[in-house]
């Protein structure tokens, strides 16, 4: 079961100064952490009991973030839903004929993750997310 929203990932080129911006906008700093798994640095800002904003920056060209980038430019990467069982919702969402990029979930910085395919869900890229205990 989809339980929230948990984040929205916005590709940027420069993190520390996406982050600039964010934070006048948001009025609340951001965290920042590496994620080697993604290939990505991350600025996060939680926002109330909201979902998090984390702005995404590739850490080198082989990156998933990186491609994108280069492909469409900065803005909106990713929707992430929380859900109590990722490998059970990986296997729920197949069965409802959408391609899955994880078969399995895998470990991510915020839990346990599995990515489904931006081209069955209406061109938009989604994470589900399994926080950890
Ligand atoms: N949102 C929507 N569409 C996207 C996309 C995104 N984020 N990234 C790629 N696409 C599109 C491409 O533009 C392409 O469209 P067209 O065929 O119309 O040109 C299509 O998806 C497939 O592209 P591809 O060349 O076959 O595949 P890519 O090598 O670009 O990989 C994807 C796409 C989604 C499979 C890959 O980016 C992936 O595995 N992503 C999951 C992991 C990830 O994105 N991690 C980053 C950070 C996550 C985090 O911080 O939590």
């Amino acid at each position: 079961m989809i339980k929230r929203v948990h984040h929205i990932g916005i590709a940027v080129n420069n993190l520390k100064e996406s982050a600039a911006l964010f934070k006048k906008v948001l009025g609340v700093k951001a965290h920042y952490h590496d994620a080697p798994c993604q290939k990505v640095s991350e600025a996060v800002f939680k926002i109330g009991k909201g979902a998090e904003i984390d702005l995404v920056e590739p850490t080198g060209p082989e990156s998933a973030v990186a491609k994108y980038l280069e492909k469409r430019g900065e803005g909106l990467h990713h929707i992430a839903f929380e859900v109590d069982n990722v490998d059970k919702e990986l296997k729920n969402m197949e069965g409802k004929g959408i391609q899955l990029i994880d078969k399995a979930g895998r470990e991510g910085v915020a839990g346990k993750i599995g990515f489904l395919h931006p081209k069955s869900l209406g061109g938009v890229l989604t994470e589900l997310v399994q926080p950890r205990e």
